[in-house]
């Protein structure tokens, strides 16, 4: 047939498989003689079934999203659908590995699913800003219900294969060899015989949806889309396929489509698909990577013992060191606890739980750290304490282990110098809680070694981070720009906005919370501790920690919380306190806009970002974009700041830094030669951005 299809004979069953390495998107030159294979076989009289499957690592993961934006060439996936379900004879899906978006609608133009029994299924397409297109919103809700098939879309996390067959959306799961089970499954159907019913064509578990049901899971999900277009779309799809003749449905899905696939929120979204996979990108070809078989973390507090959950959660033996037998079976304690949290809320097992904490082995001792691959510091932000700890380990580690410490702020290059071996030392700087956070900033030190970085980035990957290498600066590259971004915020308060005022502004951007309200879940005292030692002042939040309020730990910080309540009220004496220390400072109040606020921060964020480039700190925009997205809740759908730049109009960024440099004098106001260049060129490195 072509390179990307072919089709094979197991006696009166047909096998079209497709192989358009490495996910087997449907590409135009897959979709092609795919459509000219199943006419082909339809009209064979020979042929009694026909199989689909895919070679390589899974099935069909999807559209190609590279193909977004260009004119659609024909057939597209519809169809090629419509095609399927015009075919007589049963059509089975062979699935393994991923059925994702595009994927899953084609083994939906199907008969009959069978998976392999690690599979999964999904619709993921909201996760890229927009909605299923090839039939999904109207179909599966046929196979799985209208409340499955909303909640499956609208969170776009696929299922596994027991519950895809559990819930009617796969006919059989199989271990083993996948396509033989699949022709042979065929056969027993053909011989059984028809009539067989295309999806589009079962109509009977949709008549049975409790609209009241259906519409209440539909307004709470839009309440947690926090100005996504795409959740809301997805619903609506789903909901036309309850009420609406399935070619109606269909049609509206296909217009929600075209709007959202043009949208910016999509492009944003896609811009960090693709991001996400780039920032793993390393320079140099085929570094061999060291190998990784126990780890180690010295410090079992709040870093350390989320980091040595992260591992053991990736299935690694972990090695806890704390300095004293109290300080370890504390942290032990805590491990044990968050698991019994999670096995609570039934989002982990006991057995899990068990062989989960089996992987621990805890130590006073740093001799127990020599069978360790890695050894990653998670101790006291000082310096003196973490060349002490590296000094100790460049005698007991093994050769070849890398040497990582969990600093977010401290001269990484100087952590090396403390060791005979700087080129096994790096940063990995997790972010609170280490288990849950995604992000990892791998920070590159002046001689840490190729293959040290490489291995670094696959570690990341292998315990479900999201890996972004950077290089050394004060805060690295998250922190550094967080600092742009905060030093606006007390001089805001000081000029006459308030703490709710801020925060709204950054939650109606798109934000989970604002900077006030991070503070008080992160603990004021954490920054204090940080300025203290850096001789740096922030007259509001030092006087609120000066007073014990230090957030929700002490029930007031910005705001106060009662007992156990994660939303803090506005606090009229921390407005008095912020109206005092402006009268000290001879500051009047003014009104303040939302506009005002986002300039005055998310503008210093953006200039900030384009020195980091400037500097090398960071090696694309885009790895910016991740490190916001993923560590700083900065919205998906406005692509992270360097995106976002692109959206918002760099000129009028540049023009308004400019202004508020005039006004101020402040050097975070103070364009960056690259953001100039951004403004006239329009991309971060002088190609098309956004
Ligand atoms: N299109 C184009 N390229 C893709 C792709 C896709 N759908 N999926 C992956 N790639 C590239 C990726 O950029 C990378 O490239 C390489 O493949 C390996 O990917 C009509 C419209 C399947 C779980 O959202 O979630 O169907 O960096 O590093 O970690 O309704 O890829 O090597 O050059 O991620 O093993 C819906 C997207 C599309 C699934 C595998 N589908 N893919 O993860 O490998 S929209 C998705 C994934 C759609 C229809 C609509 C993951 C994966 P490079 P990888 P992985």
């Amino acid at each position: 047939m072509s390179d990307s299809l072919k089709v094979s004979r197991d006696g009166d069953v047909a096998i079209v498989t497709i192989d358009n390495p490495p996910v087997n998107a449907l590409s135009f030159h897959v979709r092609e003689p795919l459509m000219q294979a199943l006419v082909a076989l339809r009209n064979d009289a020979s042929v009694a079934a026909i199989v689909l499957a895919c070679a390589g690592r899974t099935f069909v993961a999807g559209a190609d999203i590279t193909e977004f934006g260009k004119p659609v060439q024909q057939p597209d996936l519809r169809a090629i659908v419509a095609l399927l379900e015009t075919i007589a004879k049963p059509t089975i899906a062979a699935i393994h590995g991923t059925a994702l978006g595009g994927g899953l609608e084609l083994a939906l133009g199907c008969h009959f699913r069978v998976a392999d029994a690690s599979a999964k299924l999904g619709l993921p397409e909201v996760k890229l800003g927009i909605l299923p297109g090839g039939g999904g919103t109207v179909r599966l809700p046929r196979l799985v219900g209208a409340l499955k098939a909303l909640k499956m879309i609208v969170s776009g996390t696929p299922i596994g294969a027991d519950e895809a067959h559990a819930t009617g959306l796969v006919d059989a799961v199989f271990e083993g060899d996948l396509t033989t089970h699949a022709v042979n499954f065929a056969r027993e159907i053909a011989r059984k015989g028809g009539p067989f019913t295309p999806v589009r064509d079962r109509n009977d578990l949709l008549r049975e949806t409790d609209l009241a049901a259906f519409d209440a899971e539909a307004a709470d999900l839009a309440r947690k889309a926090r100005g996504l277009e795409a959740p809301i779309a997805c619903a609506e799809a789903v909901r036309n396929a309850v009420t609406l003749p399935f070619d109606e449905a269909l049609a509206a899905e296909r217009a929600l489509f075209v709007k959202l696939v043009a949208s910016d929120q999509s492009r944003a979204q896609r811009h960090l698909f693709f991001a996400e996979r780039e920032a793993a990108k390393l320079p140099g070809k085929d570094i061999v990577k060291r190998r990784i078989a126990r780890v180690g973390v010295i410090g079992a507090g709040t870093m350390g013992g989320g980091i040595a959950m992260a591992f053991a959660n990736g299935g690694f033996p972990v090695t806890l060191l704390e300095a004293s037998h109290e300080a370890l079976q504390r942290g032990l304690g805590t491990i044990e606890k968050n698991y019994t949290v999670s096995v609570s809320r039934g989002s982990l097992s006991e057995e899990a739980k068990r062989q989960r904490l089996a992987q621990f082995k805890g130590t006073t001792d740093y001799a127990d750290l020599a069978d360790c691959d890695l050894i990653i510091e998670a101790a006291f932000e000082d310096m003196a304490v973490k060349k002490e700890i590296f000094g100790k380990l460049d005698a007991v580690a093994k050769a070849g282990a890398i040497l990582a410490t969990n600093t977010s702020y401290l001269d990484i290059n100087d952590i090396a110098a403390s060791t005979s071996r700087p080129q096994d030392v790096l940063g990995l700087h997790f972010f609170s809680p280490a288990n849950v956070m995604k992000l990892l900033e791998i920070v590159r030190a002046e001689k840490t070694a190729p293959d040290a970085l490489a291995t670094s980035v696959d570690l990341a990957r292998r315990i479900g981070k999201v890996a972004v290498v950077v290089g050394v600066c004060h805060g690295f590259v998250g922190n550094r720009m967080l600092a742009a971004r905060g030093s606006e915020s007390e001089a805001l308060l000081l000029e006459g906005a308030t703490p709710s005022q801020i925060d709204k502004a950054f939650t109606d951007f798109g934000w989970p919370m604002g900077p006030f309200q991070m503070s008080d879940l992160a603990g004021l005292d954490i920054g204090w501790r940080n300025r203290k030692a850096r001789g740096q002042t922030a007259v509001i939040a030092d006087t609120l920690c000066e007073q014990g309020r230090f957030g929700q730990k002490t029930g007031r910080g910005f705001y106060l919380y009662e007992a156990g309540a994660r939303a803090g009220a506005a606090d009229p004496e921390v407005e008095a306190l912020i109206r005092g220390k402006a009268a000290e400072q001879g500051i009047a109040p003014h009104a303040i806009s939302a506009e005002e606020i986002i300039e005055r921060t998310l503008y210093p964020l953006v200039n900030e970002g384009a020195k980091i480039l400037e500097e090398g700190i960071a090696a694309r925009a885009s790895d910016i974009d991740v490190v916001w997205v993923n560590g700083y809740g900065f919205p998906v759908g406005k692509g992270g700041p360097m995106f976002w730049a692109g959206l918002e109009g760099p000129a009028r960024i540049v023009e308004r830094l400019e202004y508020w440099h005039q006004r101020t004098g402040r050097p975070v106001f103070k364009p960056a030669p690259l953001l100039k260049r951004m403004a006239e060129t329009g991309s971060w490195d002088g190609g098309a951005a956004g």
